[in-house]
């Protein structure tokens, strides 16, 4: 990996998606204003933001992995998954409402997430590790909101817009990774009582926990790696779907109950 942007511009991106974030305006590509960017600059914004965050105050409360099952890929039309950070503001809670008034063009997806008990460090991390070190599984709702016009992007500027990072719903039941097989795991879709899709967990990179291995690996490219304790969701198991004020969505999880949210 390389870099082609230098500190000021880093700074300067990070500012400016983020504010089309705080603000709930779209904005053009990054990659329009510099064509040569790399994954390694398109981070270093991501991480910039996620400083810019902290400090003013917000805490990280989890990570999030994106454009990890076909189904996505295939929507957005790439095919790296790619991860992101989830700030406390970003929490909604099960039954609760998001407000589309500061967001831009909303979409959810049905995502299992992980709880970790123990530390997971890359690169080689790999789904036993994980399954070993995962305290608890947990349903969650994603609700993305790319910062860019139409929602079109490719890989590097969703990168440095957090990978469309918005809210998260999560709930349900929690659950042991023993007790669950987690490839088989059904979800059902539901938007105003109609069902819109359906899935299972080995849509995710055909096991949900090598999701949380990828994490731990690409995060060590950069010296991180997942602590005890974090919150991650897996990616989406069917293709997002754009959802409106009015709308109720219900995310039903096989054994593991349902999540829902309001949007107004
Ligand atoms: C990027 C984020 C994708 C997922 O679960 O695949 C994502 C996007 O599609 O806007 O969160
Ligand atoms: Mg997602």
């Amino acid at each position: 990996m390389s870099k082609t942007l230098n500190q000021e511009q880093v700074l300067a991106l990070a500012e400016h998606v983020e504010n089309a974030e705080l603000q709930a305006h779209d904005i053009t590509k990054v990659t329009n204003d510099f064509p040569d960017m790399t994954f390694e600059d398109a981070y270093d914004v991501q991480w910039e933001i996620r400083r810019r965050k902290e400090a003013r105050g917000n805490k990280i409360v989890g990570m999030k992995m994106g454009l990890t099952s076909w189904a996505k890929m295939a929507q957005m039309g790439v095919e790296t998954p790619i991860y992101g950070f989830l700030a406390d503001y970003f929490s909604v809670p099960d039954g609760g409402v998001v407000n589309t008034k500061e967001l831009i063009h909303p979409k959810i997806e049905a995502e299992i997430a992980f709880v970790t008990k123990a530390p997971l460090k890359g690169p080689g991390c790999h789904i036993g590790q994980v399954l070993a070190a995962t305290d608890f599984v947990i349903p969650a709702v994603e609700v993305i909101d790319s910062r860019y016009e139409n929602f079109k992007f490719d890989l590097v500027s969703v990168v440095a817009d957090n990978a469309s990072s918005t809210r998260f719903i999560t709930g349900g039941q929690m659950a042991d990774v023993a007790d669950v097989d987690l490839k088989t795991l059904g979800v059902v879709v539901e938007k105003n009582g109609e069902v819109v899709d359906v899935g299972a967990g080995a849509a995710v990179l055909g096991h949900p926990a090598s999701s949380v291995a990828m994490l731990a690996n690409l995060l060590a490219e950069r010296g991180e790696h997942i602590p005890a304790g974090t919150f991650i969701m897996t990616g989406g198991i069917t293709a997002a779907i754009a959802v409106e004020p009015g709308d109720n969505i219900t995310v039903r999880y096989q054994g593991l109950g349902t999540v829902s949210a309001r949007f107004e």
